[in-house]
């Protein structure tokens, strides 16, 4: 395990050797910023050299590992990047799932993204992944594909037809894409402009959004914008940049989302039905000084619960975490970061931030970090992200609860 941490180490910090040299909060590579968050963002605490022993790597030798679930049976499946899936059973066996990933672009940000398992997985054995689609060589789309899992989890079953396809695609940059069930059985997805400018405020535009779907993919006759047929019938919130965090509030139907800044202002925001989130980056081809939340342009646009300020740490995944295990922070966001090695803890009191914190257990020991999932025991599962291509320099892991002092 210690190895493992100081190899991720060594990579991230050759990675901040490399300039990407694009703008942008380094989702496809480390930015050059500081790997440490702002003081704007009202951090405290500090590594606990006891923290270690909460950490466990349930798998490694994985390439970008950009979400995984938590099956019934405890078993963790998991989606890569560059086009693969793989299992862990509740035994801990790790095997590869085969399925027909073919169509996959993995270039860029692109690749194979978000999961989620559909309500009734137990009995359905069926998920949902979001990935991006090409035909001979050329990027297409972004699109939401429904798998079931066979019953020895060593293959998915494709369904041909897409829950949802046409989420722009341009490079690959800013291909979103997270997907979460909410309580009343429909499923969301957070989407990216794909960096062209006129998507998040386009209301036929797919990108800049987080949609709302039947797992059939037919529109829930209460979207916002349901009476217009689709594609603009998808989408339930507009003016987003890249959100790449979606996590369902415990006891709530509220889900909170994460995505990344520019060079500034990576945001937390509450999703809200109809609401737009205020990023219009059109006046150019992609204007990407304007503010992430233009509230002189758009003044009802959706004000974040929280902002990085500069410099940005790159937020990604997010779960709250549940449980008197984990004391104060029973109920809490957690966000991970990218660029910011670590994982943010933002208690909360009502909808407001109160406290942000880094969570000691993982602080700057393994890069860049990407996806969060709570499992039902309480425990939260971490994925790092600093494979490049498609090495497999990557791990899955697992925090047991531990109250912060
Ligand atoms: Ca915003």
């Amino acid at each position: 395990m210690r190895r493992l941490a100081a190899i991720a180490g060594i990579i991230a910090l050759a990675a901040c050797s490399t300039s990407s040299g694009r703008t942008g909060s380094g989702d496809a590579a480390p930015g050059t910023g500081s790997p440490t968050t702002s003081a704007s963002s009202g951090t405290g605490g500090s590594s606990a050299s006891s923290a270690a022993a909460a950490v466990e790597t349930v798998m490694a030798e994985v390439s970008i590992p950009w979400d995984v679930a938590v099956l019934p049976d405890g078993g963790l499946l998991v989606t890569e990047r560059p086009g693969r899936m793989q299992l862990r059973t509740a035994a801990g066996e790790v095997h590869r799932v085969t399925a027909d990933l073919e169509d996959v672009y993995a270039e860029s940000e692109g690749g194979l993204l978000g999961l989620a398992l559909a309500p009734d997985f137990a009995s359905s054995r069926t998920f949902v992944t979001c990935q991006t689609h090409q035909e001979g060589g050329d990027p297409v789309d972004v699109r939401v594909i429904r798998w079931r899992l066979s019953g020895d989890g060593r293959s998915a079953e494709r369904d041909g037809t897409p829950v949802v396809a046409g989420l722009p695609i341009s490079s690959g940059r800013h291909s979103g894409c997270r997907l979460l069930f909410a309580p009343d059985g429909t499923l969301h997805v957070g989407t990216g402009d794909a960096a062209q400018g006129r998507n998040p405020q386009d209301p036929v535009s797919l990108g800049g959004k987080t949609l709302r779907v039947n797992l059939d993919g037919s529109v829930p006759a209460d979207n916002p914008h349901a009476a217009k047929g689709t594609p603009a019938a998808y989408v339930f919130t507009s003016g987003h940049r890249n959100v790449q965090g979606l996590a369902l509030r415990p006891g709530t139907g509220q889900i909170w989302s994460a995505e990344h800044g520019p060079d500034r202002d990576d945001e937390v925001n509450i999703i809200r039905k109809g609401a737009n989130y205020g990023w219009d980056p059109s006046s150019a081809d992609y204007d990407e000084s304007v503010p992430m939340t233009d509230r002189e342009k758009f003044p009802d646009a959706v004000a974040a619960q929280w902002s990085s300020g500069s410099p940005t740490v790159a937020t990604s995944g997010a779960a709250f975490l549940t449980g008197k295990a984990w004391g104060r922070w029973d109920g809490a966001l957690a966000v991970a970061l990218l660029k910011g090695s670590g994982v943010l803890v933002m208690t909360l009191d009502g909808d407001r931030v109160t406290r942000v914190e880094r969570m000691p257990q993982v602080d700057e020991r393994f890069g860049r970090l990407r996806a969060l999932r709570s499992a039902p025991d309480g425990s939260l599962y971490v994925t790092t992200s600093n494979s490049s291509g498609d090495s497999r320099e990557d791990l899955v892991l697992r925090l047991a609860p531990a109250a912060p002092r």
